[in-house]
C-alpha cells in the first residue's frame, strides 16, 4: 500500500472516531457542556489565539455562556468562566476536580511524582508534606522569613552595585527568588556570581524559554514521533537530567550530615520522613518523591516571583504617586534602622493593598493550571466524564469589571476602604483555590512583601522615560504574562 492510502485511511479513521466521540457524550448518561463545533484531529485550536488564550475564552463564554467545552488533541477541555462557575468548580466540587492533567513533557520529565504533575495518593501525601514543611517553622531553628529576609538583605547589596546606572533587573529579580528556594531546599543561599549556581538556575531558565516555543507544541501534539527526533526538546530533557543529578548529588551530602533532631532544610525533613517510614513498603517518601518535588518547588518558585516583582516594579515606575505613598508608609512604620518583617504588613494597608493590586493587574498565570476530573461528574446540568480536563479563567476573577471598577487601570484603590483599610476580594485568586490551590503562596506573598518593602526602603526608582511613555502591556505568551523589557536606575536614599 502506498502511503497516500495509509494516509487517508488513517485521517478517515480518526475522523469517524471523533465523530463518535463527540455524539457518544450525547447519550443516555448526559452531555458536556455546549462549545464551538470541533474540526477532526486539530479540535478546536481555530477558535483559539494562542498568543492570548485568556481573551479567546473570555470571547467564547459571551457566545457559550460560563461553563463550555473545547477539544485539543482529540480531547474535551471543560473551561469555567467568571466568579460563580470558578467557585463551584474548584471548591464545591473541590474532591472531583482535584486531578491534574498532564501534558506529555511533564509525563516524561516528572513520571508522575512530586507536587505538581502526580495524582491520587502520592500527591496527597505530597502536597501535605511540603504544605507542612513551607510553614514559617516548619523546617527546625530559622525560619522562612528569616531565610527571605536574608535574601532580601543581599538583594539590596547586588542593586547598590549598580552604582545609579541604567540596568534591566531581570537578571538580579530572577536570583533572589531562585535563592530562597535554595535556602529552603538546600539549607544555604548561594553568591550570585557563584558558578554552580549561576549553571543551576540557567538550566531553569533555558527550560523556561524552550517550554514557551512551537517546538514544544508539537512536541505535546506528537511525542511518540518527536522524541525520536533532534531538537529543542533534547536540549529540555537534558537539562533536566543534570537538574536531578544536582539535586541527587545535594541529597546524597544531607544524608551524610543528617541529625534528626535538627533539620536544616527541605531535604533533612524529607530523609527524616523516609527513616520513620521505612516500614512501609508503600511509602511515598522515597528518592525519587524528593528530587522531582525539589524540583518542582525550583519551578513553581522562581519564575513567577521573579516576574511579579519585575512587573511590579515596572508598574511602580509607571505611577510614581503610588510609589511616594507606599514609601511614605515604610518610612512611618518602619524607618530607615531595621528591616522589614511579616509583622509590619497588617500596619501597612497602602503597601499590602498595592501588593495585592500588582497581582491583580498582572494576572500573571490568567487560565490557572490545567485541571481534570478525578471520577464522572454531574456539573449544573452537564455529564463530565472521569479524566476531562478542566481550566479555570483567573483572569475573569481578576478583571471582573463589577468587583474592580476600571479593571484595566493599575489602583491599589481596589483594594482599600473609604478609611484607607485594606479592603479583601472574594474575587482575588491569583494562587487558584480549592484542593490544587498554590501550596507556595505564603511564600510567594511574604518575599512579595518583603522584597518589594526592603527595596523600596533603600531605594528610589528612576525610570528612563516619562511616566507617560512606560509601556506596561504584557509580552503575550504561553503560560505567564510577562512585562515589556525595560531598564530603570536604583538610587540609594
Ligand atoms: C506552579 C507554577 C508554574 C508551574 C508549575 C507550578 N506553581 C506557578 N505556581
Amino acid at each position: 500500500m502506498d502511503a497516500l492510502v495509509v494516509l487517508v485511511l488513517g485521517l478517515s479513521c480518526l475522523f469517524l472516531f471523533s465523530l463518535w466521540r463527540q455524539s457518544s457524550g450525547m447519550g443516555r448518561r448526559g452531555r458536556l457542556p455546549p462549545g464551538p463545533t470541533p474540526l477532526p484531529l486539530i479540535g478546536n485550536i481555530l477558535q483559539i489565539d494562542f498568543k492570548d488564550i485568556s481573551k479567546s475564552l473570555t470571547n467564547l463564554s459571551k457566545v457559550y455562556g460560563p461553563v463550555f467545552t473545547l477539544y485539543f488533541d482529540m480531547k474535551p477541555t471543560v473551561v469555567v468562566h467568571g466568579y460563580r462557575a470558578v467557585k463551584e468548580a474548584l471548591e464545591d466540587f473541590g474532591d472531583e476536580f482535584s486531578g491534574r492533567s498532564i501534558s506529555p513533557v511533564f509525563e516524561r520529565t516528572n513520571k508522575g511524582y512530586g507536587i505538581v504533575s502526580s495524582n491520587g495518593k502520592k500527591w496527597k501525601e505530597m502536597r501535605r508534606f511540603s504544605l507542612m514543611t513551607l510553614r514559617n517553622f516548619g523546617m527546625g531553628k530559622r525560619s522562612i522569613e528569616e531565610r527571605v529576609q536574608e535574601e532580601a538583605c543581599c538583594l539590596v547589596e547586588e542593586l547598590r552595585g549598580t552604582n545609579d546606572s541604567p540596568c534591566d533587573p531581570t537578571f538580579i529579580l530572577g536570583c533572589a527568588p531562585s535563592n530562597v528556594i535554595c535556602s529552603i531546599i538546600f539549607k544555604n543561599r548561594f553568591d550570585y556570581k557563584d558558578q554552580n549556581f549561576l549553571n543551576f538556575i540557567g538550566k531553569f531558565n533555558e527550560n523556561f524559554r524552550i517550554l514557551n516555543t512551537l517546538w514544544m507544541q508539537i512536541y505535546s501534539a506528537f511525542p511518540g514521533i518527536m522524541k525520536h527526533l533532534p531538537g529543542n526538546h533534547k536540549k529540555l530533557f537534558n537539562n533536566i537530567a543534570d537538574i536531578h543529578s544536582f539535586i541527587l548529588m545535594k541529597v546524597k551530602e544531607h544524608q551524610e550530615t543528617l541529625d534528626i533532631n535538627n533539620p536544616r532544610d527541605f531535604i533533612d525533613c524529607f530523609l527524616i520522613k523516609m527513616e520513620q517510614e521505612k516500614q512501609n513498603q508503600q511509602s511515598e517518601f522515597v528518592i525519587e518523591n524528593l528530587v522531582v518535588s525539589a524540583n518542582d518547588l525550583f519551578v513553581a518558585g522562581t519564575e513567577t516571583t521573579s516576574t511579579t516583582l519585575r512587573y511590579g516594579l515596572l508598574l511602580l515606575l509607571k505611577h510614581p504617586e503610588v510609589t511616594a505613598k507606599v514609601q511614605e508608609e515604610i518610612e512611618s512604620v518602619i524607618g530607615r534602622h531595621r528591616r522589614p518583617c511579616m509583622q509590619d504588613r497588617s500596619r501597612m494597608p497602602y503597601t499590602d493593598a498595592t501588593v495585592h493590586e500588582i497581582q491583580r493587574f498582572i494576572d500573571l498565570i490568567p487560565n490557572n493550571l490545567p485541571r481534570a476530573a478525578t471520577c464522572n461528574i454531574r456539573f449544573r446540568d452537564y455529564f463530565i466524564p472521569k479524566g476531562t480536563n478542566l481550566i479555570a479563567s483567573l483572569t475573569s476573577l481578576l478583571h471582573d469589571s463589577k468587583e474592580f471598577p476600571n479593571p484595566e487601570k493599575f489602583d491599589p484603590g481596589h483594594f482599600l476602604d473609604e478609611s484607607g483599610h485594606l479592603k479583601k476580594s472574594d474575587f482575588f485568586l491569583p494562587f487558584s483555590t480549592g484542593k490544587r490551590a498554590c501550596v507556595g503562596e505564603g511564600l510567594a506573598r511574604m518575599e512579595l512583601f518583603l522584597f518589594l518593602t526592603t527595596i523600596l526602603q533603600n531605594f528610589k526608582l528612576k525610570s528612563l522615560l516619562d511616566p507617560e511613555d512606560i509601556d506596561i502591556v504584557p509580552v503575550a505568551s504561553g503560560f505567564t504574562r510577562v512585562p515589556p523589557l525595560y531598564q530603570l536606575c536604583f538610587i540609594p536614599v
